[in-house]
């Protein structure tokens, strides 16, 4: 039977931070207004000096729709990400949203990443179909995002357009599916992981188009390692047993 309203299955929004002080309360605040009430917002927090996990207990404190899991060093994106899935499916999750806290990822497109669930199993905030795209980078910036969906494309023959974007609604069959115990990718690598898993395991993926901004307060944690990270793994997925 057809959901009786579209979008408003259990969603969990998970942000993770490290030193996204300035952004915090702005974001978590930005996400509840778009969730419907059953919504929640889960800040993953790795132990930031600027006191970023601190300021997400006091949100958490005043509204229950706010949790914090805080993980004791910086391991990278994907090991925050996979540590906050695992709290959301134990906590009932139907729908699972990767997005950044740094407001890059415009919580505007949250009732339409999330709405699409209900036809799709990951569906893809894209940068890189009609519609999609991206302000303020430089050439550089830009050449490293559109050459590396590119080679992740081309590496693993799947018709993604954008495979390292970070915001994206998992329908919970999807992370119970694709045994995250043996994703081990930190960065990019991550985010192409997840996607190339779910259309090996059969799973309808579609790609939405958002515009994606960047970052106007705090500092980027984009390195040279998770770049080079992608190069090898990505490639390594593809002629890895399942
Ligand atoms: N928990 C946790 N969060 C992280 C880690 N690295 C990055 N993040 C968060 O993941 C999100 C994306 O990281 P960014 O630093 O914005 O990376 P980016 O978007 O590739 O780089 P910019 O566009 O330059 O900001 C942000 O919310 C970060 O705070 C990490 O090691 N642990
Ligand atoms: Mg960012």
């Amino acid at each position: 039977m057809p959901d009786p309203t579209p979008g408003t299955k259990d969603a969990w929004v998970i942000l993770p931070t490290y030193n996204e002080a300035e952004n915090l309360e702005r974001i978590v605040a930005a996400v509840l207004e778009q969730l419907p009430g059953s919504g929640r917002v889960l800040v993953v927090d790795d132990n930031s000096p600027d006191g970023t996990g601190e300021l997400a207990d006091q949100l958490a404190a005043s509204n229950p729709s706010i949790s914090v899991l805080h993980r004791s060093h910086k391991e990278g994106l994907g090991p925050a990400y996979l540590a906050g899935f695992r709290v959301a499916l134990d906590g009932g999750a139907e729908r699972i949203v990767e997005m950044d806290a740094d407001f890059s990822h415009d919580p505007a497109y949250l009732p339409k990443l999330i709405g699409a669930a209900d036809h799709f199993d990951l569906v893809i905030g894209s940068r890189y179909v009609p519609g999609g795209g991206v302000t303020d980078w430089g050439p550089m910036r830009r050449f490293i995002s559109r050459g590396g969906s590119s080679y992740a494309r081309l590496a693993l023959g799947v018709p993604v357009r954008d495979l390292t974007g970070g915001f994206k609604c998992f329908r919970r069959e999807v992370l119970e599916a694709i045994n995250l115990d043996t994703i081990e990718a930190r960065g990019y690598a991550f985010q192409v992981e997840t996607t190339y898993r779910a259309i090996r395991a059969g799973f309808r993926v579609v790609e939405i188009p958002i515009v994606f901004k960047d970052r106007a307060d705090g500092t980027s944690k984009m390195s040279r390692s998770i770049v080079a990270e992608a190069i090898w793994r990505v490639p390594a997925m593809r002629f890895r047993r399942r």
